[in-house]
């Protein structure tokens, strides 16, 4: 995982999946019967444990820290809950301008100390080939989260904010980034071996907005990642963004079904890695349809080095887990024939 995520050839396909350990998995409801998704993420033992089980039941090629991109909202002033159906809610969203100036920048991780400790137990529990991912969300997909108060199906009020005012959606912006450049710093210093982003929301713009309203503070945050960890970028949604995303920076850049690995590839060139590209809803069809599209993708990459398998969005409530095994065992006999 650690070689394909620096671009270096592999003798196997390495494989992990976004929300490895969530709700389609019988271990993880059973701990989340007994306390809430919050508190599970500010439990490190408990974080740790929920990801360690998925990582050996699975089998895959790393773990991912347990816990939610939305988590570093709560100490820069906005209060986070999640609702029954397991989705997020901010009760104080920003809605004017001036409500910008109450948003904390934060100066360093402490006030996510928990989150630090959930990365060094999930290490020490860890197989030392197999890496922690530390992540946060990209800044404009935590400001789409703040301005909408939760998820969105148009994403209206963020960019109705951004086009009325530029000058405080640039604050907004650069108070997120700075603060996350402190989080992802902490979480490498606890541990974390590589760094993903997820801009999961970004694909509801154009290039132009793009490189208007985003890039500046994305590659803003990255460059100020300690050098050395390998940051994967993962910017779903629209692959005209593509180009754009990796001016902004990345050493693996996530990419979706909806482009193919060929034309991913021609785009992002051959000095980065890639990561991806299973459609999630493969996951519910059958062990053959699962067989064959994983073949396609792997026929794709042409033993090109650099290449990290993956889904191109989280695993979804209703897969079975017996599918998703069955994927990753697939990948790893197909990937090291
Ligand atoms: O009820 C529950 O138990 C909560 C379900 C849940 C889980 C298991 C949420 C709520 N978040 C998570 C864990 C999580 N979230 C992880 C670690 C576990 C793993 O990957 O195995 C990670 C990396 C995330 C990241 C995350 N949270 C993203 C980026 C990835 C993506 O899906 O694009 C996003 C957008 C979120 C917000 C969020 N948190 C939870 C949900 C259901 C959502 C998405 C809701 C929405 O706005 O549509």
């Amino acid at each position: 995982m650690m070689q394909a995520a620096r671009g270096e050839p592999t003798t196997s396909v390495p494989i992990w999946l976004m929300r490895q350990a969530g709700r389609y998995m019988d271990e993880y409801q059973q701990v989340r019967s007994k306390v809430s998704f919050l508190e599970l993420c500010k439990r490190p033992e408990l974080a740790a444990e929920v990801m360690l089980t998925a990582v050996k039941r699975l089998g895959v090629d790393a773990a991912i820290l347990f816990s939610d991109i939305l988590l570093i909202l709560e100490p820069m002033g906005f209060q986070l809950e999640f609702t029954p159906d397991g989705g997020p809610k901010i009760v104080n969203p920003i809605r004017q301008p001036h409500d910008v100036d109450r948003v904390q920048e934060l100066s360093s991780a402490e006030p996510l100390h928990f989150v630090m400790d959930a990365v060094k137990y999930t290490r020490e529990g860890l197989d030392n080939t197999k890496p922690l991912i530390g992540f946060a969300g990209a800044p404009f997909t935590l400001a789409a989260y703040a301005v909408e108060g939760g998820g969105s199906r148009n994403f209206q009020q963020v960019k109705a904010f951004m086009n009325l005012y530029p000058e405080k959606w640039d604050e907004l912006m650069r108070k997120i980034a700075l603060s996350t450049a402190h989080y992802l710093n902490g979480q490498i210093e606890a541990g974390s071996q590589i760094i993903q982003i997820f801009d999961s929301w970004v694909g509801c713009i154009g290039e132009e907005d793009y490189q208007k309203y985003v890039f500046s503070h994305t590659k803003m945050l990255l460059d100020l990642i300690r050098p050395g960890t390998p940051i994967i970028h993962f910017a779903p949604g629209n692959p005209m963004l593509l180009p754009s995303v990796c001016e902004a920076g990345g050493n693996v850049i996530g990419i979706d079904w909806r482009i193919s690995i060929d034309r991913a590839w021609e785009i992002i060139g051959p000095s980065r890695a890639i990561q991806g590209n299973l459609d999630p809803a493969i996951l519910l069809t059958d062990r053959a349809t699962i067989r064959r599209c994983a073949q396609r993708i792997i026929n794709q990459v042409n033993r090109r080095s650099g290449f990290i398998f993956n889904l191109g969005h989280g695993i979804t409530p209703q897969v079975p887990v017996d599918h998703v095994i069955a994927l990753v065992d697939i990948v790893h006999e197909i990937g090291a024939a």
